[in-house]
């Protein structure tokens, strides 16, 4: 049972799904128990609430455990969505979904291609650009993947986008110069995403607590 009364959210920095999760609910202002985990060393707290033991995990104040990032991202900003970045838009599901399947097969290869030399890295980098070729296209000469106005479609691709810009920087940012690139700082710049990354000391039971917000002035 969750013994205090905020939501625990477990995280680990550096992780694209976490990113997305923690995102959404700093925009939705939601305050919750911040711990951070090694993914080699995963607490037993964590393996209880979720067997599959993947990060994000949010367990509610009434117990519910959501174990999914873009169920987090969802659940977050049906609380409370000042910016608007909740959408109902079939073709974002669809582009997420191919982020987090296809996209996401094809950056594991690349970001580890010596782990899989059966290719050489130019053809995990073709495969890349493809995908990459598909979110450019959604872009188009907008600032955002979906109109003008930064969505959950963003922050839920982004932080993959970022993963695989750095893999070979001077490649993504040259051949994406004028499209996913500046797409990409403008959210990597941002205060939320900035707030995102913020460094935490890694969880234990009998630390004092870590919170996703700062708190608020009196
Ligand atoms: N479908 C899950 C995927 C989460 C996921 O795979 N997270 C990775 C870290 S980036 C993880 O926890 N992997 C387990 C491990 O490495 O042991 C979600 O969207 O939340």
């Amino acid at each position: 049972m969750n013994h205090c009364a905020l939501p625990i959210l477990y995280s680990f920095r550096r992780c694209p799904y976490a990113m997305r999760a923690r995102m959404a609910l700093i925009s939705a202002e939601i305050q919750v128990e911040l711990r951070e985990i090694r993914l080699k060393d995963k607490p037993a707290e964590l393996i209880t609430l979720s067997a599959k033991a993947t990060v994000p995990v949010l367990q509610l104040t009434n117990g519910d455990v959501i174990d999914e990032s873009l169920q987090i991202m969802q659940w977050a900003l049906a609380q409370n969505d000042p910016n608007q970045y909740l959408i109902e838009d079939q073709n974002a599901e669809q582009l997420i979904e191919f982020n987090d399947i296809e996209f996401k097969h094809w950056l594991d290869k690349y970001k580890y291609a010596v782990r899989f030399p059966e290719n050489p890295i130019a053809y995990y980098q073709q495969h890349i650009d493809q995908c990459l070729t598909m979110f450019e296209q959604q872009l188009g000469a907008k600032r955002f993947l979906l109109s003008d106005q930064l969505t959950m479609l963003d922050l839920a691709l982004m932080p993959f986008i970022r993963q695989c810009a750095y893999v070979d920087s001077d490649w993504f940012f040259n051949r994406y110069a004028t499209t996913l690139a500046p797409w990409l700082k403008r959210i990597m710049h941002s205060e939320l995403f900035q707030r995102c990354m913020q460094k935490h000391t890694v969880w234990q039971p009998d630390n004092p607590l870590t919170l996703l917000l700062p708190m608020t002035k009196e």
